[in-house]
């Protein structure tokens, strides 16, 4: 497979090219895409130098996909010259998520949607996979009325910019600032852009992209977002009332039989999901799973996953991966 990575130095393509090599993606040409201002520079892949070329070099070069994050302008302007040359772009920016021509997959839940004709396909936002990695098979069980979800955002989402400003606070260095606020000691309940109904983007993409990849427009869902300064993962505070009642040790069967999701819940030994924990890794972490005593079949669990892997990097590899593996290019 010839495998553009458009965003190749950027945070999530740094770690998409360490996904492709761990994962042994059948990569047999790796072209890397950046900005004007990087071409030319080298990465190294699998024991290789490739020159990192522009958008424009990476069309002409044909590549059979094209594993994008470079942002939503980026993405819209040159996801299309890619498809039209027949290559399967697979996008990280929120561009794509909610056209409705086009696709928004996290493998596990809704890989099989996917076919032939699927050349842009979106990958979701990090919070709101995270969050139905844990939910999608609960939802089969029980079906979901309503979702109230606190998140506690990694710095690593907004970019390099923001883990930046992080070290240069705690340096005692005034520098450029990612956020209107210091982050150190800090909370924020602003991730992405304001919308005008007072919601972020944010918090409107948890609202949206779950109904879409949950295929239910009925689940109520209401979100607060909010940056934390830490670094390796998001953290979720999620609250789903279910039409049917549970039993607790079902639902904990359910999730430790999930392929992609950890149970890690053992509070005699204050086990519970951490970011520390969970950054590096693939999986998506869920614990402190309890009733909640407020209301009938209702639940409440803490998710924690690696926003930079599950939330970006690995979900997009994973779905070239299925591509791949049902010669859907
Ligand atoms: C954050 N979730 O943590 C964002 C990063 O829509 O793909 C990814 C933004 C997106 O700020």
């Amino acid at each position: 497979m010839k495998i553009a990575v458009v965003g190749a130095t950027g945070m999530v393509g740094e770690v998409m090219l360490n996904v492709l090599k761990e994962r042994n993606f059948p990569v047999t040409e790796l072209i890397p895409v950046a900005s004007e201002k990087s071409v030319g520079k080298t990465i190294a892949f699998s024991g290789k130098d490739y020159t990192v070329v522009s958008l424009a070099t990476a069309v002409s070069l044909r590549p059979d996909i094209a594993l994008f994050s470079a942002g939503g302008n980026t993405s819209l302007e040159w996801a299309p010259k890619f498809a039209e040359i027949g290559t399967t772009v697979i996008d990280n920016s929120s561009a794509w998520r909610m056209d409705q021509t086009k696709k928004l997959i996290v493998p596990e839940i809704n890989a099989s949607q996917l076919s032939k004709n699927d050349k842009i396909i979106a990958n979701p936002n990090c919070s709101t996979i995270q969050m139905v990695m844990a939910l999608a098979p609960l939802h089969k069980h029980y079906k979901i009325k309503r979702i109230v979800v606190s998140t506690y955002q990694s710095i690593s989402g907004t970019g390099v910019k923001a883990v930046k400003q992080l070290e240069n606070e705690l340096a005692g260095i005034k520098g450029e600032m990612a956020y209107p606020y210091p982050i150190h000691q800090n909370a924020l309940p602003h991730c992405d852009v304001f919308e005008e109904n007072g919601y972020t983007k944010e918090e409107m993409k948890l609202v949206r992209e779950t109904q879409k990849i949950l295929d239910d427009k009925t689940i109520a869902v209401t979100a607060t977002a909010v940056r934390i300064p830490t670094a390796g993962g998001h953290s979720e505070s999620v609250n789903v009332a279910f039409e049917k009642d549970f039993d607790l040790t079902e639902i904990r069967n359910i999730l430790s039989n999930t392929p992609g999701v950890t149970v890690q819940d053992n509070l005699n030994e204050n086990s519970y999901p951490m970011p520390i924990y969970a950054n590096g890794k693939d999986d998506v972490f869920v614990g402190r799973i309890r009733r909640d005593e407020s209301q009938p079949n209702t639940l409440n669990m803490w998710i924690v996953a690696d926003n930079l892997r599950k939330g970006a990097a690995t979900n997009t590899v994973q779905i070239a991966e299925y591509l791949v593996e049902n010669s859907l290019l």
